[in-house]
């Protein structure tokens, strides 16, 4: 049976080139679009709960969200293991989701980006957390984060802060 061999050929080589390929049909190939980040303000290390004023309070005074498109073109599925930042000292995968009308969040540890696919991470879905920045951050400045990938490993980005 010529399909049922090319599978098991398939599967064969996948502890081979395991370290880079998702092993679900082939390599990833990982791109980021558009990556954007909100302003925020870092808090003094002396600061009181309310120097920051009532916004800034709601936020703990400085964490900052991340928003970007991640494109897989290749013919692997890929997953997103994690996220860094020098720019902060804990980074957080959220996913905002409405249900009857009224949306909540919660931390998610992983996502998975398909083949031939994108996930976009915008207001209404995913987005990351850029817990208590260690420097303000204004529009027009760039911040580098450091995305893993379970088959491309890691991933560089540069952010635009913008005030939008
Ligand atoms: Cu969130």
């Amino acid at each position: 049976m010529v399909a049922g061999r090319r599978i098991a050929i398939g599967l064969a080589l996948c502890p081979v080139v395991g370290v880079l390929a998702a092993c679900g049909g082939g390599p990833s190939v990982i791109g980021v679009r558009d990556p954007w980040a909100r302003p925020a303000v870092a808090a003094p290390r002396d600061a009181t709960p309310t120097s920051g004023g009532a916004a800034a309070a709601m936020l703990g005074g400085s964490n900052s969200v991340v928003y970007l498109t991640v494109v897989n073109t290749g013919d692997g599925k890929d997953t997103l293991l994690g996220i860094s930042s020098d720019v902060a000292a804990a980074v957080q995968l959220h996913r905002t989701e409405i249900t009857n009308n009224v949306a909540s969040m919660r931390e998610v540890s992983t996502v998975e980006i398909p083949a031939h696919g994108e996930v976009r991470f915008d207001p209404g879905s995913y987005h990351l957390v850029l817990a208590n920045v260690r420097h303000t951050l204004a529009p027009g400045d760039t911040i580098d984060l450091t995305l893993t990938f379970k088959g491309a490993g890691a991933v560089q980005v540069h952010a635009e802060v913008r005030a939008q």
